[in-house]
């Protein structure tokens, strides 16, 4: 671990977050750790992007969009009616500018770690199933099957949870933002063409 000071934005993290909020943070960036253990990923940018992945979540809405239109950052028709999502972009842009992280690979996982996305990497994968399963979580249906699922099968894995969070989504009666919707499409495709293959 020589590139980044996790201890350092631990400090500067835990006074920008909520109590909840850091021990989630803290939760990420430790199941990051074992899925990148897992799976083969570098662990150092496993626990980077787990730490930082939800550095915009306490920030008012209002300073969320105003940092997107300073800084030119396109705000989705979704983002606009749900300015929470926002927290992921402008956490990609806050883990650049406050915390130092020039890593576009980290930056990217930050970005998407809320709508997911196409073709993700394997770091973008982690830290969105990360995010899911940490042990804090306990609100989502699955969540015994999907933990284990993901150090199996993480793109099962993934694809059970875009499943889920469509569903509920849908059920809730909340704006999908075209990005969440693409990458459901995406991983329940990879997912339906592996099972042709190996019933
Ligand atoms: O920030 P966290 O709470 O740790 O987790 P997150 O960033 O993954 O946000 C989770 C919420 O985001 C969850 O309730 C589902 C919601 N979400 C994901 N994609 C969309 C969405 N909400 C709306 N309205 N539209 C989406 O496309
Ligand atoms: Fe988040
Ligand atoms: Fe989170």
């Amino acid at each position: 671990m020589s590139n980044y000071d996790l201890i350092k934005i631990q400090e500067r993290l835990q006074k920008k977050l909520t109590p909840e909020r850091y021990q989630h943070t803290l939760g990420v960036m430790y199941t990051c750790a074992a899925l990148a253990m897992r799976h083969g990923c570098d662990l150092e940018k496993a626990l980077v992007a787990g730490l930082l992945h939800d550095c915009a979540k306490c920030m008012p809405n209002e300073k969320k969009l105003k940092i997107c239109k300073k800084n030119h950052i396109p705000v989705t028709q979704a983002e606009l009616d749900n300015p929470f999502l926002l927290h992921a972009k402008v956490g990609a842009f806050l883990a650049r500018e406050k915390y130092g992280v020039e890593d576009e690979e980290i930056l990217n996982a930050i970005r998407y770690h809320t709508t997911g996305t196409t073709n993700m990497t394997l770091l973008e994968k982690i830290t969105y199933i990360a995010d899911y399963i940490e042990p804090w979580r306990n609100k989502a249906p699955n969540l015994s099957t999907i933990r284990e699922l993901a150090f199996v099968d993480i793109d099962q894995a993934l694809y059970v949870v875009f499943r889920d969070t469509l569903q509920y989504l849908q059920h809730t009666g909340n704006e999908i933002d075209q990005t969440t919707r693409m990458a459901y499409e995406f991983y329940r495709d990879l997912y339906e063409k592996k099972e042709k293959k190996n019933p």
